[in-house]
């Protein structure tokens, strides 16, 4: 009775030391896909600067302007009527040094192709809820303003609309709403970005110097480079926003979301001990964008993985707990076996 009562002991005793190797795996390997889907995507998110649906409670963090309408699913910055003029400004200002902001938008009206307009811009400016003729905003900002421009001005151009492009300015410089801004554009690309069923986004990275955009608008759910240009200077301290107009053409402009992410990137000691508020928006245009390093930190930060990866991160994930069990049982089994020979 003893020698039972000490043996049952002891299968439990294996038996509970093969459940929390079990779990001990089990709680890794879930951890292993649960940093995988969360990093990049909402760890370092920050919501003070991102506008996200429901869109509940935005109104203490973002300011609507001009023609601009909340839903429950959208934010329609302009409706496809004719002259419109609609923004949204955050009003908490941007102290971070290193950021990505991921903007999902939606362009769309009844007008046929080349008669619709004007577009979209998203901004990083000195200045708020400042009212002007570029996409209803202020011609002399500063800051950097990103376009999504889906109206062609300029008849000679040679670019196909729509068309995004860059522009960084200190104030000093207007933008040319006639030629499409092509004489201050750092950097662009054509996009077919009006009327698509899928959805449609645009990140704008800024790191290290680093100017870079990508777009995301072939419903394959992969960064495409749009824009790459080094010896970019910009402030902290700035705020993030968004705007569109309508003229004698027009669209629904369509902000679904923006969500602003930090970016971890070291910086020397001298560079964090400058009053990054100071620094003046420029661009160092003796320097090609080719001259500069890659960003150590790697590639953009990804969009929510694809359902293959999920898929495949979970298939892993069983993969290890199927083969922590079957090596728990052996090992279970083996100490069985050999507290029977011991009995
Ligand atoms: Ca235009």
């Amino acid at each position: 009775m003893r020698v039972s009562l000490r043996g049952c002991l002891n299968k439990m005793g294996n038996f509970r030391a093969f459940l929390n190797i079990t779990l001990v795996f089990l709680v890794f390997e879930l951890c292993l896909v649960c940093c995988d889907i969360t990093d990049g995507n909402t760890e370092h998110l920050k919501r003070e600067h991102s506008l996200t649906k429901p869109y509940q409670g935005v109104g203490a963090q973002w300011d609507f302007s001009g023609s601009t309408l909340v839903t429950s699913s959208y934010v329609r910055l302009t409706p496809d009527e004719r002259s419109k003029q609609g923004s949204i400004w955050n009003i908490v200002p941007c102290y971070l040094k290193d950021w990505e902001m991921h903007v999902q938008f939606k362009v769309h009206g009844s007008g046929k192709k080349n008669l619709h307009g004007d577009g979209i811009a998203i901004w990083y400016t000195k200045e708020r809820l400042h009212p002007g003729p570029v996409f209803s905003n202020n011609a002399h900002f500063y800051g950097l303003a990103v376009f999504i421009d889906t109206y062609s001005n300029d008849d000679a151009t040679d670019r196909s609309f729509p068309y995004i492009s860059a522009m960084v300015n200190n104030g000093s410089v207007s933008y040319d709403h006639g030629k499409d801004g092509r004489s201050s554009e750092l950097g662009g690309c054509s996009a077919e970005i009006r009327n698509r069923e899928h959805d449609t986004y645009l990140a704008i990275r800024y790191s290290k110097g680093r100017l870079t955009i990508m777009v995301d608008v072939d419903d394959r759910n992969e960064w495409k480079e749009c824009i790459d240009i080094g010896g970019v200077r910009l402030p902290t301290g700035y705020f993030f926003g968004a705007s569109a107009a309508t003229g004698d053409l027009s669209d629904n402009h369509d902000i679904i979301s923006m969500k602003l992410y930090q970016l971890m990137v070291e910086h020397t000691p001298e560079e964090e001990n400058l009053d990054w508020t100071k620094i003046e928006p420029s661009v160092s245009l003796l320097k090609s964008p080719k001259d500069n390093i890659d960003d150590p930190t790697g590639n953009f930060r990804g969009t929510p993985l694809t359902g293959w990866k999920v898929f495949l991160l979970l298939l892993c994930a069983l993969l290890g707990i199927v083969v922590c069990a079957v090596v728990g049982a052996v090992v279970f089994q083996k100490r069985q076996e050999r507290n029977k020979r011991f009995y």
